[in-house]
């Protein structure tokens, strides 16, 4: 883990441009990831920062007046960050210091509007490495948002292997030595395990200015200096294993994603194709039956009549023509109605949009298979009786068939899955490439 070289330069910085992964591959991940793995879009931002080898991000976390901002300043030295009593800082403010990128926050308050939030919550997690998770000595315990605070800080650098240093500020403002004690002790309890830095940054700037050895002693500052210079080298080591941890979480969920579309897929190809041939296979049956039914009452018709002319005397009378037109008719629609529910029973029923007439009484599958008119015995063995009839019906039915709502919404819904494979697919890919060239950086 330790070999990215960018990782390797630690605190100090000199080459960090050349070392890091080429922007270009960063984009190609975040535009192929990110819709499909939207609630990653966190995690693929801090991985980009992880892979771009920025220098080391130390920022500052807590309530508003706490002591954040000139906490930094007697870090870095200088009076860089707004002190004030008042809200001061509402953006994130940023110094690059002897290699160290120093992000002062805007104090997080339940009262505080949404714009600071963000931009405390963006520094603390997006880009920071080391948090200073701020508390002032004279407000006595956390409230239940800092202890919350706290405690998401912790979880995440048990996951992330990002550190958390608590510093108890401002601790001149106590009344007494006994007080003091008395709240580091109820903190420490709330810290649960975590160390606390106490310091005063009022007795370092006194002690820095007037040279007063003692007071910066007792200003806690060499301390926390000392815990901060190692948390700062510790970075790459939490660098490497965050990277790691974030591209192995990313790449097992586009697996599983991808694994569960596939499956989606086969299951859907399997269904649609049962379908098809249950269709098939059903169609050729009902067609057959129909053919048999209607040829053994063609041959049970004796002569045909069909040519018999009816005369003027004939209106009222049934006629062997007449009676031979009834049976054709007869024959046929029950051989239609067959069909017909066998149709609907698999979801073919109307025509397709693009086929549909004004005269929706025409707009049937029916119809546009068999025609309007079947009058003679010609027509039915045409149809029926022959093989090939029987082979144009199977066609032409089947052809409604694939064109059918159910059919066209399955056909969708697959084309629907095999995109998402496959931009999952270009998400591995690009996740993959982003993590060689990372790895080779
Ligand atoms: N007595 C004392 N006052 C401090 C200390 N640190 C900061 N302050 C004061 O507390 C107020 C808020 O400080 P600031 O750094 O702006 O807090 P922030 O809002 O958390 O950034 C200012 O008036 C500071 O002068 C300290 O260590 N001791
Ligand atoms: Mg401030």
């Amino acid at each position: 883990m330790s070999g990215r070289r960018c990782a390797n330069t630690a605190a100090l910085h000199s080459s960090v441009k050349e070392t890091a992964v080429s922007s270009e591959w960063r984009e190609q991940a975040a535009r192929d990831v990110l819709p499909v793995l939207p609630a990653r879009a966190h995690d693929l931002a801090r991985l980009h920062r992880l892979v771009s080898c920025g220098e080391p991000v130390v920022t500052v976390i807590g309530k508003y007046n706490h002591g954040k901002s000139s906490l930094l300043n007697e870090l870095i030295g200088r009076d860089t960050f707004a002190v004030s009593d008042k809200r001061e800082t509402v953006a994130l403010a940023d110094r690059l210091h002897e290699g160290v990128r120093w992000l002062d926050a805007p104090g997080l308050d339940a009262d505080v509007g949404a714009e600071d939030d963000r931009h405390a919550l963006q520094a603390t997690w997006l880009q920071s490495d080391i948090r200073l998770f701020v508390h002032a000595a004279k407000e006595g315990e956390l409230d239940a948002r800092e202890l919350a605070l706290l405690h998401a800080l912790r979880e995440d650098g048990a996951r992330t292997a990002r550190q958390t240093l608590f510093v108890l500020s401002q601790v001149d403002q106590l009344a007494s030595e006994h007080e003091r004690e008395k709240i580091e002790q109820a903190v420490s309890a709330q810290a649960n395990g975590l160390a606390l830095n106490v310091v005063s940054s009022t007795r370092h700037r006194k002690g820095r200015e007037g040279g007063k050895a003692l007071l910066l002693e007792k200003s806690g500052f060499p301390a926390l200096n000392a815990a901060l210079r190692a948390a700062l080298a510790r970075i790459p080591q939490a660098r490497a294993q965050e990277t790691a941890l974030l591209f192995g979480e990313m790449n097992g969920e586009l697996r599983e994603l991808r694994a569960v579309q596939a499956q989606t897929l086969e299951r859907l190809h399997e269904t649609r194709e049962r379908e098809a041939e249950n269709f098939s296979r059903g169609l050729r049956a009902v067609i057959d039956k129909v053919s048999a039914d209607l040829e053994a009452m063609l041959n049970a018709l004796g002569e045909d009549h069909a040519a018999v002319p009816d005369h003027a005397k004939d209106h009222y009378g049934i006629t062997a023509g007449k009676r031979e037109r009834a049976h054709i008719q007869i024959a046929y629609s029950r051989a239609c109605i067959e069909i017909d529910s066998f149709l609907a029973g698999h979801g073919v029923i109307g025509l397709p949009a693009e086929q549909q007439t004004a005269a929706s009484s025409l707009n049937s599958v029916m119809i546009a298979v068999m025609g309007v008119s079947v009058k003679f015995r010609k027509d039915l063995r045409r149809m029926f009786g022959e093989a090939a009839g029987r082979e144009r019906l199977h066609r032409d039915f089947t052809h409604y068939f694939e064109r059918s709502d159910d059919r066209r919404a399955q056909a969708a819904r697959i084309g629907e899955i095999e995109a998402a494979l496959s931009a999952a697919e270009k998400a591995s890919n690009a996740l993959r490439e982003l993590e060689t060239r990372e790895r080779a950086a």
